[in-house]
C-alpha cells in the first residue's frame, strides 16, 4: 500500500468542549449555563443525563494533557466556558480564567498548540433569562467576554474560533427545540442567527486589534436533491444551503446576507434585523475557517415530518432513507466523498480562506477490547476524502478528530460514543481506542496508508 502524505506542516489535532468533558459544574464560581438548564427538563437529554460527571475533565486536566502528548497530538481544540469567565455574563471569574491558564500551560509544556473556542453553546443561563441570542444585546457581552478572555489568555494563543457551528446553537435552540434553550420560535431563530453573526463579527475585531488570528467553525452538508429533475426538490436544497450555509459564510466572507435567504426569511422580520453597520462588523476579515463535516443532507419536498424544525421558512421537507451507505450509531450516513465536496465548494466560491477540519468522526457503541475498525476507518475514508480536495488546490491546513475522548453528547447523553479515547463514567479511566493509536501513528508521519 502506498502512502498519502500530507503538505508539510499539516496540523494533527483532536476536539473536544467544555460542557462535554468538563464537569465540575459548580465549582471556582462557575454558574449554570443554558444546558445546565435544559438538561433539568425531563424528556430532553436521553436518560436524564447532565454535565456530571462528564470525564472529568476539569479536575484531571494535567493527566489529560499527558495523554494527548502520548498520543503525539500536535494541536488541542477545546472550549472556554463563558458561565465560568464570566458567570452571570458580567463580572469576570478570576478562578474559571485560573483553569484555562493552566490548561494552557500544560499544553506548552508538552508542546501541543492551544486551539480555543470561544463560545460551544454554553450560554450563561443569566443572559438566556434576558432574551439569549435572540436578543442583540447577547451580541455586546459576548464581546465583552471575548474581550476579557483574549486579554487575560492571549499571549499565547495563536489562533481565537468564535463560535462553534452558529447552524446549531440558532436552528436546534430556538427553532427545534432539541438544544438548550429549547425554544421552538422560528422568529428568534432568525434573529439568533444575526446575533451570533454580530457577536462573533465583534469579537474576531476584539482577536485582530490583540495581534492575534482570528477564526469560525461553521458545520456544513452537501445538500443533495432527492430527484435533481424536480423543480420543488431542487427548490427544497437551495433552501436547505441557504439555512445550513449561505446565510453564513456569504455575511461572514463575502459582507452581505444571500437574497434568496433574506427574501425567504422575510416574514420572520429577519431584514428588520439587520442594523447600519452590522455586516462590516461581521465581515471583519478572517484567517481561518473551521469546517465540521459529518455527513450529507439527502432533501426532498415530499412531506417529512411535522411538528417544531431547524428549517424555518420552509414549508415542506423531508430525508428520504439512502441504504447505500454504512450508518453510524448516531443513524448519520457515511459519506466520505461529501467532505471532499464541501471542501471542493468552499474553496471555490470563497478561494482565499485558509480552511482546517475542526471536527469529523463517528459514535459508535463501546467495542471489546477497544477494537474500534469502524471508527479507524471512518477517520481513514474521510482523511483520504481530506486527501483528495488538497490535491485538488484546497488551502486545507490541519484536521481536528472528533473527539479526543468520550464525551457528553448533548440530547442524546452519555449513550453515544465520539472518543478515540474510552471514558469509563464510574472509574473515569481513559483507554485508548484502536483508532487512537492509528490517528497517533497518522499525525507522526504526517500520512494515511492509501
Ligand atoms: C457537533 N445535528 O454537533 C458539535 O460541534 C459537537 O459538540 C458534537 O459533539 C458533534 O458535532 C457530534 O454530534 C452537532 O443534529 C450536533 O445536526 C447535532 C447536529 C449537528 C452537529
Amino acid at each position: 500500500m502506498e502512502n498519502i502524505a500530507f503538505p508539510q506542516g499539516f496540523l494533527w489535532g483532536a476536539a473536544t468542549a467544555a460542557f462535554q468533558v468538563e464537569g465540575a459544574t459548580d465549582v471556582d464560581g462557575r454558574t449554570d449555563s443554558i444546558w445546565d438548564a435544559f438538561c433539568r427538563v425531563p424528556g430532553k437529554v436521553v436518560g436524564g443525563h447532565t454535565g456530571e460527571p462528564a470525564a472529568d475533565h476539569y479536575r484531571r486536566v494535567e493527566q489529560d494533557v499527558r495523554m494527548m502528548a502520548d498520543l503525539g497530538l500536535q494541536a488541542y481544540r477545546f472550549s472556554i466556558a463563558w458561565p465560568r469567565v464570566r458567570p452571570d455574563g458580567g463580572q469576570v471569574n478570576q478562578a474559571g480564567l485560573d483553569f484555562y491558564q493552566r490548561l494552557i500551560d500544560t499544553l506548552l509544556e508538552h508542546g501541543i498548540k492551544p486551539w480555543p473556542t470561544l463560545y460551544h453553546w454554553d450560554l450563561p443561563q443569566k443572559l438566556e433569562d434576558l432574551g439569549g441570542w435572540a436578543s442583540r444585546d447577547t451580541a455586546f457581552r459576548f464581546a465583552d467576554y471575548a474581550a476579557t478572555t483574549v486579554e487575560a489568555l492571549g499571549d499565547r494563543i495563536d489562533t481565537w474560533t468564535t463560535l462553534n457551528e452558529p447552524w446549531c446553537s440558532a436552528f436546534l435552540g430556538y427553532a427545534a427545540g432539541i438544544h438548550a434553550p429549547g425554544r421552538t420560535e422560528p422568529s428568534a431563530a432568525a434573529a439568533a442567527v444575526h446575533h451570533l453573526l454580530l457577536g462573533h463579527g465583534l469579537a474576531a475585531k476584539v482577536i485582530r486589534d490583540a495581534g492575534k488570528q482570528a477564526g469560525i467553525t461553521l458545520n456544513m452538508y452537501p445538500i443533495i436533491p432527492a430527484d435533481p429533475a424536480s423543480e420543488a426538490d431542487l427548490d427544497v436544497a437551495r433552501r436547505l444551503d441557504g439555512l445550513q450555509q449561505r446565510i453564513f459564510l456569504d455575511p461572514l466572507l463575502n459582507g452581505s446576507y444571500p437574497a434568496d435567504v433574506v427574501e425567504d426569511l422575510a416574514p420572520l422580520g429577519f431584514s428588520e434585523l439587520v442594523k447600519d453597520g452590522d455586516l462590516a462588523v461581521i465581515s471583519t476579515p478572517l484567517d481561518m475557517l473551521g469546517v465540521n463535516y459529518y455527513s450529507e443532507h439527502y432533501v426532498s419536498a415530499a412531506p417529512g415530518e411535522t411538528g417544531p424544525s431547524p428549517w424555518i421558512g420552509v414549508p415542506q421537507v423531508s430525508f428520504p432513507r439512502r441504504d447505500d451507505a454504512p450508518r453510524t450509531d448516531m443513524d448519520w450516513e457515511v459519506r466520505p466523498d461529501g467532505l471532499t465536496s464541501v471542501l471542493l465548494r468552499v474553496h471555490q466560491d470563497y478561494p482565499a480562506i485558509p480552511l482546517y477540519i475542526t471536527e469529523n468522526g463517528a459514535a459508535y457503541p463501546d467495542q471489546p477490547g477497544v477494537d474500534d475498525a469502524e471508527r479507524t476507518e471512518y477517520l481513514a475514508s474521510h482523511l483520504r476524502a481530506a486527501h483528495t480536495a488538497i490535491a485538488a488546490g484546497v488551502d486545507l491546513r490541519g484536521y481536528f478528530c472528533w473527539s479526543l475522548m468520550d464525551n457528553f453528547e448533548w440530547a442524546e447523553g452519555y449513550a453515544k460514543r465520539f472518543g478515540i479515547v474510552h471514558v469509563d463514567y464510574e472509574t473515569q479511566v481513559r483507554t485508548p481506542k484502536m483508532s487512537a493509536r492509528w490517528f497517533s501513528e497518522v499525525a507522526r508521519s504526517n500520512a494515511i496508508a492509501s
